[in-house]
């Protein structure tokens, strides 16, 4: 398949070997009550990129890509907390503390669980991950190892955060990442574009930056896919 448009130089696409990964868009960053404003930020800010990644979604559904989505929290009994992430900041409720969604950024809690937007498939592969990046202790590795999977499609939130701390790992691991400008977002628009010109930077130093539109256009175009999942 052709070269997608991107910055740095196109990106060469190849589907067989790529896989659309979602990165924590959970209602715990995206509504009201979650851990996003928990810390005080707008969580509005991230609603932008909800519906440019259903519909990319969706055309990755239909054509038969890896989907992948990655949740951010905690067992419990908290067993898998750092000291130092759960004693960060200032903010109350805390990590573990009761909310609006149940319990913060625990898992199987309302807050913790991907919005209805995007809610992921049966057979659609969820890496739970106790860190900002989405290798840190958890399986991702061997199961894009396992799928012969070397391409990224990253979408999901936040830029500067979960996003690009996933994006610095892959691309030492040795992926090649297009990160989506229209499917991720930011609490600060800022570091959103920040983020993004740093990926591209240096001729692509970290990977590359597309639109999610040229994504669709080019998996439509074609009429069978791989068969994964
Ligand atoms: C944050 C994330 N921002 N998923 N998590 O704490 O970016």
């Amino acid at each position: 398949m052709a070269d997608l448009p991107a910055q740095p130089y196109a990106f060469p696409f190849n589907p067989a070997q790529a896989a659309l990964l979602i990165i924590d868009m959970q209602r715990d960053f995206l509504e009201p009550g979650g851990f996003g404003a928990a810390l005080g930020n707008d969580v509005s800010r991230l609603r932008a990129a909800i519906d440019p990644t259903r519909i990319l979604l969706q055309a990755a559904r239909n054509f038969g890509l890896c989907v992948i989505h990655t949740r951010e929290g905690h067992l419990p009994d908290l067993s898998d907390l750092k000291r130092a992430k759960q004693q960060r900041g200032r903010f109350v409720p805390r990590i573990g503390d009761a909310g609006p969604m149940g319990r913060i950024l625990i898992r199987g809690e309302a807050g913790h669980a991907i919005i209805p937007e995007l809610a992921p498939l049966a057979g659609e592969t969820i890496i739970d991950k106790p860190g900002k990046g989405a290798f840190y202790a958890t399986d991702l590795d061997m199961v894009l190892q396992g799928k012969g999977i070397s391409q990224l499609l990253v979408c999901g939130v936040t830029t500067e955060v979960c996003v690009f701390s996933t994006v610095r790992d892959a691309n030492d691991r040795g992926f090649d990442c297009l990160v989506l400008r229209d499917c991720t977002a930011s609490y600060f628009p800022e570091f959103h574009d920040q983020t993004l010109r740093m990926i591209a930077a240096q001729d692509g130093i970290f990977g590359w930056v597309g639109e999610s539109v040229d994504v669709v256009a080019r998996m439509e175009l074609c009429h069978a896919g791989p068969a994964r999942q």
